[in-house]
This record gives structure tokens, C-alpha cells and sequence, in this order.
């Protein structure tokens, strides 16, 4: 089988990391070879400093890019759950990864600051932190992402099953 991306967009505290979790249990227990690049996991590991600039975004963006175009092309579902807020840069990826899908993972602005489990957003209320991704960093939505879905009123399972029909839909997936 061919590999393929699904790359979970959206801002911080929306369920991305927890969606892909899911994704990845429900896939593997189908047999598939599934790895999650999680855009907050490579940067605790491989460059804790680096920062939220537009540079820094762009360039941390590129490199889970290749690494999922590595895996998809050699038969394993790449699970991206990496904020990628520039439009520009989901399109590269879309271009650059033979199979894509594109994600947007969304919940409203009230029910991210009530999730807040890093605490980042009573941060940024507090006026401690600026440039948070949802609050008062850029997030450019997407327009033509492949399933659109909203943490704040589905269960994770009705997601999971939401997606796995896309992937099988766009021929990812037998
Ligand atoms: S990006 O924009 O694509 O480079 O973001 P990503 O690599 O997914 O990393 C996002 C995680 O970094 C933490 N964090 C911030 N996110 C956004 N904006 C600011 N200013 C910021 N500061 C720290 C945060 O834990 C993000 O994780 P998630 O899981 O998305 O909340
Ligand atoms: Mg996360």
C-alpha cells in the first residue's frame, strides 16, 4: 500500500495532538504502519528554542513536510498535527506529499481558553505572552482543507470515522 499524509491544521488548543492520537490507535488496530509528527513533540526534541517567528514557523514547517513526505512514500500513514498557521506553506505541503489530505481542526475561542492545558492561553490573557496562535498570532484558515471538523461538538470516535470515510473516499485507504 501506498502511504499517505493527513495533516491536521489548526490553532493551539483546538485537538490536534488528541485527534491524532485516536487516528493513530484506530489505524494501527486496521494493520497500518502509522507514524504522528507532532509539530510541539519536534520541537521539545529537536530544537526547544526556536521560537514562534514567521521565519521560525516556515522553517520547522518545511522540515515535517519532508519527513512526512519520507513516510508517506514508503508506506506509512504520516499523522501531522503541527499548527501551520501560513496558507502558503499547507499548499507546499500539499504539493510536495503525494497523498494529502488536509485537515482543519477547529474550536472556538471560548472553549480553547477553557481547555488550556499548557496554560498558554491564560497567558496571553494575562498579557504575558503575545504571538499565540489563536489568540493574537496569525492563523490563516484554510479554504479547501478535505474535512473541516469542529472539536466543540463532535466525539473524538464520530472524527475518527469522519476522516478514515475521506481517506477511503480520496483512495488512501481500501
Ligand atoms: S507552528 O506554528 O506550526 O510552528 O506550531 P507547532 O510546531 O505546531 O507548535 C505549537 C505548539 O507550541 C506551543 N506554543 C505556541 N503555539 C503557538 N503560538 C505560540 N506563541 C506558542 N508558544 C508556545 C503550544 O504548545 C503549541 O502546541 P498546540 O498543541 O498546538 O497547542
Ligand atoms: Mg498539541
Amino acid at each position: 500500500m501506498d502511504g499517505f499524509t493527513i495533516w491536521l491544521t489548526g490553532p493551539s488548543g483546538s485537538g490536534k495532538t488528541t485527534l491524532a492520537r485516536a487516528l493513530k490507535e484506530k489505524l494501527k488496530n486496521k494493520g497500518y504502519k502509522v507514524e504522528i509528527l507532532d509539530g510541539d513533540e519536534i520541537r521539545n526534541t529537536l530544537y526547544p528554542n526556536l521560537g514562534f517567528s514567521k521565519e521560525a514557523r516556515e522553517m520547522h514547517n518545511r522540515i515535517v513536510i519532508h519527513l512526512a513526505k519520507l513516510l508517506s512514500r514508503n508506506g506509512i500513514i504520516a499523522i501531522v498535527s503541527l499548527i501551520s498557521p501560513y496558507k502558503s506553506i499547507r499548499e507546499f505541503a500539499r504539493k510536495e506529499i503525494n497523498n494529502f489530505m488536509e485537515v482543519y481542526v477547529y474550536a472556538p475561542l471560548d472553549v480553547r481558553i477553557k481547555r488550556d492545558p499548557k496554560g498558554l492561553y491564560a497567558k496571553a490573557l494575562k498579557g504575558e505572552i503575545s504571538g499565540l496562535t489563536g489568540y493574537d498570532g496569525v492563523y490563516e484558515e484554510p479554504d479547501n482543507a478535505d474535512v473541516i471538523i469542529d472539536t466543540s461538538k463532535m466525539s473524538i470516535d464520530e472524527e475518527v470515522e469522519l476522516i478514515i470515510k475521506k481517506a477511503e473516499e480520496l483512495g488512501y485507504l481500501g
